[in-house]
Order: C-alpha cells, then sequence, then structure tokens
C-alpha cells in the first residue's frame, strides 16, 4: 500500500553555501532513526554529500534525497546545493515540494543566496520554515540574525524556538510551540523534553506571545477565545499555526545546532504539525490523468545508467507497469523502481501520490518530463532552469577523444541542464557553458572520474566581429584563358552599412539582364563565404547590406563558380574602402556584493572598460549593475573572490556588439596578422 498523500511531508532543505544545510539533514534523519551515528562534511560520513566530488570539496553540488520517518508520517527531504554555480538542482526540487526550509547561518544571517532561494520559494508559493544554525559558533546571535532575516526576507517570519545560552555557552533550545526545553545532546540523539528554565521564563513568555499574537491573527475563531482570555492548547495554536503555513502567512524561525543534533526533535515535530502535506497545497499539473509523475532530476550514473527521479502528482506508480511520455508519446516499462536515501538504492514496489521516487534505466525520458498512464492533455510544470553565463573553450587531452569527451558532456548535460556543450561557429571551438568556473571545473572532474575522458579547459576566444561604417561602390572581375574552355564572372556592387551592426542583406538590382538571372545567386553566395573572414582580423563580418548593380557575362566562358568568385573579389575590395571597424561583445552584469566592498567593486570594473548603470541596496548588500565588455570579465570570477573574500556574486549575459576603441583594436588585428601568417602554408 503507498502511504496516503496527507502522511507526506516534501521538504526542499535550501539556503546559502555553508550554512549546514547537509549538516542538518544529517541530524534530522539521525534523529528520526533512520541512521544510527551522525556523519559530519569533515569525515565525509554525511548520507547525502555521498558523491566522491562533494566530499573533496566539502560543499554539496547536487541534490539528495533523503527520507525518514517522524510521528508516522514520511518526510521526504532534498538537500540542495547552495552555491548559485549548482543552483540547476536547487531550481528543480523547489518545483517539487510543498515546503522549503531555509537554512540561515547564525554568524552571517541573511546570505546572497538565501535571499535569492526566497525569492524563488516565494514564485512557487512555498511554504517556508526559517532554521538559524551554527548558535554554537563565535559571534552567533540567533536575536540579531531574527531582527535581519525579518528585515530582509519577511516581517511575518516568527520565532517557534529560542536558544538558551549563546555562542560556546549554549546549552539547549526551546520549544515554544510545545512549551518545553531540549538540552544539548553532544551529538547523541536528543532525549525527551524538559522543563524551560527559569532564568528564561521572562523572555520566553516574549516570544511566546508574539508567536501567539500572530497566529490568532491568521485564524478568527482562535482570536476569538484569545481575546476572551482562555488559555489555548498547543494542538489548537498547532492547527492554526499549520493553516497559516500553508497559506504562506506565517514563516515560523527554528534555530539549533546542525553538527551536535541540537534542536532535531522540535525541528521534526514542525515539519509534522507546521509543513502541509501535498493534499494541501495545489499541485503544478492540472490534468485528469489517473496516473502522472514529473521528472525534476536525471543522475547519470556510469553503473546503474540513466536514474530518473519523480514525484507522483496523480495515481499510483508502480513496478513494471507502463507509462506514457507526455513529450514525445513514447511507451516507458518502468522496471526497478526504488527509494533513494543518499547514494543507497533500495528496491520499492510503487509510490503514491504526493511521494518522491526513483526509477532506472528508462529509455528517452529526460528532465521536465510528464509521464502518464494514457495520453492527456496537460502542460508539464516548467522548471525554470538560468542560462547558462560562462564559456569555456574545451578539448581532449589525447588527440582522437573527442567524441568520448562530448558524449560525455552530452551525459552530464543530462543530468545538468545549466551545462551546455556547443561549437562557436566563429571560432571553431567546443564550449563547455555552466553557471560558473567552479561549475565547469566540476563537470570536467566528473567526466574523468565517470566516464574515464581527460579534457583540457581553456579561456574561450572572445567572438569578435567585423562591420563597416562608410559605403563603397566595387568591381569584381574573374577572367581566365587556358587552353580550352575558360572562366568568366564580373559584377559591380554596392556595400552600405547596416541598422545596429547586424544581419545581411543582398539586393539584385540587375537590369536589361546584363548578368543573367541563374549566374546572381552565385554572386551573392560568393559574398556570404567571403563574409566568414573579414580583412580585418578575420573575423565574421555582419551589418552589411550588398546591392549588386551591373556587371557582364560570357556566353561561353561564365559560370556560377566564376561568379562566385568575382562576387567575392567586388566584396573585398569594397570591403576595404568602405571603413571596416571591429565590433566586440558588450555584457550587462550584475554584481552582489557587501556593502563595503561596493568601492573597490566600482573601481575594479572601471579598469574593465566597465560603465556602472545603476546601484540597489539589498539588505546589507548591494546589487551593481554595469556594461562591461566580455574581452575584460572572462576570468572575472578570481576578482570578485578575491575583492570580496568570496561574498561576492554575480550574473551576466550578452547585451550587444560594439566597436572596439582604436588603441584595442589596433592590437587585436596586429594578433590576426601574425597569426595568419604563422600558419603553415
Ligand atoms: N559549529 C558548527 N558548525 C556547523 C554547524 N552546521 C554545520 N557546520 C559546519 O559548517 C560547514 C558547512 O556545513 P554543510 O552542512 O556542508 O553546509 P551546507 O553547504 O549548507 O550544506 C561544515 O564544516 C560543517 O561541519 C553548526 O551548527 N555548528
Ligand atoms: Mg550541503
Amino acid at each position: 500500500m503507498p502511504i496516503e498523500a496527507g502522511k507526506i511531508r516534501n521538504v526542499a532543505v535550501v539556503g546559502h553555501r555553508g550554512t549546514g544545510k547537509t549538516s542538518l539533514v544529517e541530524a534530522l534523519l539521525f534523529q528520526s532513526g533512520k541512521t544510527n551515528r551522525l556523519g559530519t562534511i569533515e569525515a565525509g560520513t554525511t548520507v547525502s554529500d555521498w558523491d566522491e566530488d562533494e566530499q573533496k570539496r566539502q560543499m554539496s553540488l547536487s541534490a539528495s534525497l533523503c527520507s525518514c520517518e517522524w510521528q508516522g508520517r514520511k518526510l521526504n527531504f532534498i538537500d540542495t546545493p547552495g552555491d548559485s554555480g549548482f543552483q540547476a538542482d536547487t531550481v528543480a526540487s523547489l518545483r517539487v515540494v510543498e515546503g522549503a526550509l531555509v537554512v540561515v547561518s547564525g554568524v552571517m544571517g541573511v546570505e546572497v543566496n538565501t535571499s535569492r532561494v526566497w525569492g524563488r520559494a516565494e514564485e512557487l508559493e512555498l511554504s517556508r520554515v526559517v532554521y538559524i544554525n551554527m548558535l554554537d559558533r563565535e559571534r552567533a546571535d540567533f536575536y540579531r540574525v531574527l531582527a535581519a532575516v525579518q528585515e530582509q526576507l519577511s516581517d511575518r517570519c516568527i520565532a517557534i524556538q529560542l536558544p538558551i545560552g549563546a555562542e560556546h555557552e549554549l546549552t539547549g533550545v526551546v520549544d515554544l510551540l510545545h512549551n518545553c526545553a531540549y538540552m544539548d545532546p553532544h551529538g547523541e540523539r536528543e532525549g525527551d523534553p524538559v522543563a524551560i528554565p527559569d532564568e528564561l521564563a521572562a523572555t520566553v513568555e516574549e516570544y511566546r506571545t508574539k508567536l501567539l499574537d500572530a497566529v490568532v491573527e491568521t485564524d478568527e475563531t482562535l482570536m476569538e477565545r484569545y481575546l476572551s482570555g482562555e488559555e489555548i492548547p498547543a494542538e489548537d495554536i498547532a492547527a492554526a499555526l499549520k493553516n497559516a503555513v500553508t497559506r504562506d502567512e506565517i514563516y515560523p524561525v527554528a534555530c539549533g545546532v546542525a553538527t551536535k543534533n541540537l534542536g532535531s526533535h522540535a525541528l521534526l515535530d514542525l515539519m509534522v504539525e507546521g509543513v502541509p502535506s501535498p493534499v494541501k497545497k495545489p499541485s503544478p499539473i492540472e490534468t485528469d490523468a489517473t496516473v502522472a509523475a514529473f521528472v525534476f532530476k536525471t543522475v547519470a550514473d556510469p553503473f546503474a545508467g540513466r536514474i530518473s527521479i519523480f514525484r507522483v502528482y496523480a495515481g499510483e506508480v508502480k513496478s513494471d507497469t507502463t507509462l506514457v511520455n507526455h513529450r514525445d508519446h513514447s511507451k516507458e516499462r518502468l522496471g526497478s523502481l526504488m527509494t533513494l536515501d543518499g547514494k543507497e538504492h533500495e528496491k520499492a514496489a510503487g509510490f503514491g501520490a504526493g511521494d518522491i521516487g526513483a526509477v532506472a534505466k528508462l529509455k528517452e525520458v529526460q528532465t521536465g518530463d510528464v509521464l502518464v498512464d494514457a495520453e492527456h492533455d496537460l502542460e508539464p510544470p516548467a522548471l525554470g532552469f538560468p542560462e547558462p553565463v560562462m564559456s569555456f573553450a574545451v578539448s581532449a587531452k589525447t588527440k582522437g577523444d573527442e567524441d568520448k569527451v562530448a558524449q560525455a558532456l552530452r551525459r552530464l548535460g543530462e543530468e545538468d541542464p545549466t551545462l551546455r556543450l556547443s561549437r562557436d561557429q566563429q571560432t571553431g571551438e567546443e564550449l563547455l557553458s555552466g553557471m560558473s568556473q567552479v561549475h565547469v571545473e566540476v563537470a570536467v572532474e566528473r567526466a574523468r572520474r565517470r566516464f574515464g575522458v581527460e579534457m583540457e579547459l581553456h579561456q574561450p576566444r572572445v567572438p569578435y566581429v567585423e562591420t563597416i561604417k562608410g559605403e563603397a561602390r566595387a568591381h569584381g572581375r574573374y577572367k581566365k584563358q587556358t587552353g580550352g574552355r575558360g572562366q568568366f564572372g564580373d559584377c559591380h556592387i554596392v556595400l552600405e552599412p547596416l541598422d545596429d551592426h547586424v544581419g545581411y542583406e543582398f539586393v539584385d538590382k540587375i537590369v536589361g539582364g546584363v548578368i543573367p538571372q541563374g549566374f546572381r545567386p552565385a554572386v551573392d553566395k560568393g559574398i556570404q563565404e567571403a563574409l566568414q573572414h573579414g580583412n580585418l582580423a578575420g573575423a565574421p563580418v555582419q551589418g552589411v547590406r550588398v546591392t549588386l548593380v551591373d556587371g557582364s557575362y560570357h556566353n561561353v566562358d561564365s559560370s556560377e563558380m566564376a561568379f562566385k568568385i568575382a562576387g567575392s573579389m567586388a566584396f573585398r575590395s569594397a570591403y576595404e574602402q568602405a571603413q571596416p571597424v571591429l565590433l566586440e561583445p558588450i555584457m550587462e552584469l550584475e554584481v552582489t556584493v557587501p556593502d563595503e566592498a561596493v568601492g573597490a567593486i566600482n573601481g575594479d570594473l572601471n579598469s574593465r572598460r566597465g560603465r556602472l548603470h545603476g546601484m540597489e541596496p539589498k539588505g546589507g548588500m548591494t546589487m551593481i549593475k554595469a556594461e562591461v565588455p566580455m574581452a575584460e570579465v572572462l576570468t572575472y570570477n578570481q576578482a570578485l573572490t578575491s575583492l570580496t573574500g568570496g561574498r561576492g556574486d554575480y550574473h551576466m549575459q550578452f547585451l550587444r556588439y560594439e566597436e572596439v576603441p582604436a588603441h584595442i583594436a589596433q592590437k587585436l588585428i596586429d594578433a590576426a596578422k601574425r597569426d595568419n601568417e604563422a600558419v603553415p602554408a
């Protein structure tokens, strides 16, 4: 029998990198009895950071699914990466849960990715619980961080737990809802609750009142009872709280120390009592299908093959049944269903609506697909993956391995859609694009470890282009007389710039058939070939209109080939006279940094020929918008890290092409000439 949807809680554990999400999931699994020891990041023994690369870097790189039981409910936790370079899994995980557990460091407070992921949860109307972690650390301060959370995330963030003591003298946590306390278990399982220490009575009273006020405000009948002076039982408050959390009217704030397992008991209670089950939130798939499952993540396992992780939205997904892929109507047999706990797989018979499960070896299923019992009308939920922001040129370490490299990277791309392999039409380079330098580097390591292929990364070449600023008219004539049949093509063209330096137009203004209709497309073809490599720096030419105005032909010797050559000759000659210039890509850059780093960042952007467009305060952080030439920000990652001590974050995207300043253009032109001469004949 599948588990009833009302008894399931699906929770994505999200937050900035290094706030203790993975450690917290470890603690929750341990406290629930799912595991028998509390693994650590340092020893590489946590359930959810099971991947070798994660252990080496001591950070989560992909989402990990783990489940446990508490109060007769099944809790599915998805531990997500906090680093924005690895946000694909975080974005996808948020799509399939009802609740987000937002972990915040008790020292650092709200950080860049805390706000970002909060915004995403807001868009998806997810219920949210905040957990202030690391309260044992030096300079940790629950009340300061609570205030920051209220100011920067939402003023409806309300404390539901309080710390007893602080920093290294932290001894326990108070559960305001159940009016009890838990003492520090020092990494053991938390035992039964104890009475709240007397010296905390006043503070507890103050925050309990704040909590009650907030809860009763969301429930009219409760409000009446409260105002009439009735002592309201914890169950009633919990029920009203759950409704308020379900409707996103309250975000409870819990706290503790993940690495000591302090606060886990109260947090698990809150997951069950405070977070809505799948029944209480609207499904993102509207369908009358009797079975519907949404694949939100794919793992490219070298041994088990492809593993698809899915959320069931309707009916029951059973082993050894066949479902239809809504996208391409193909049939998929679900041979081996399994539950996942980090890397552990266990055979499963089926998954009911609301649950999350996995299946190996589907044929054509990709992340984002919906599996249904039969053909139905439905709109698959959008996962909303971001576009990659940076690219590296990638090459096989060993000649001849190019296909293997491409295949390995393509498989990794199936697993992580923000990782993309493409070929730069202009430079001919194979480009690997991703969300950050580390993101791309990790992909290369994974390809080596999982699929045994070695490759090298290089700075990609900037895709410069050429265009013209003036007009010119030129004549191209190709004539060859060798014995028998000769070659003859002859044309006059006018070259003009197009608006915004984009596109190519060919206009045929031949009158009286001075060039027969059949040969005119050949002139166009010859010019298009010449456009591939401009005379200036060998970059492609764009933003030109060519008008074919005159020419002549020969009855016997004229051919398409001859007119193609004549066209390219005319073009080259006109191009030289039409003031050719070099253009470079300009990127739109958004940098978010701590306020105190703003001066240094702006100075640095200035030295990179950047133009500032505006600044926006973001609660202790500032978002700077600027336009910067791509050539100047190929290695921006390193600069930002060193200027902000790793606390900055950035995004960029292509904006438009602009003329390269003359002194820089000259260097590029000279370099291109040298390269050209260096090529052996
Ligand atoms: N002192 C202390 N350290 C913690 C706590 N939680 C996590 N850590 C440490 O903080 C680091 C980052 O933890 P991790 O769970 O990987 O954070 P994540 O990136 O959010 O998953 C690791 O070194 C943990 O051992 C805590 O409550 N107290
Ligand atoms: Mg982690």
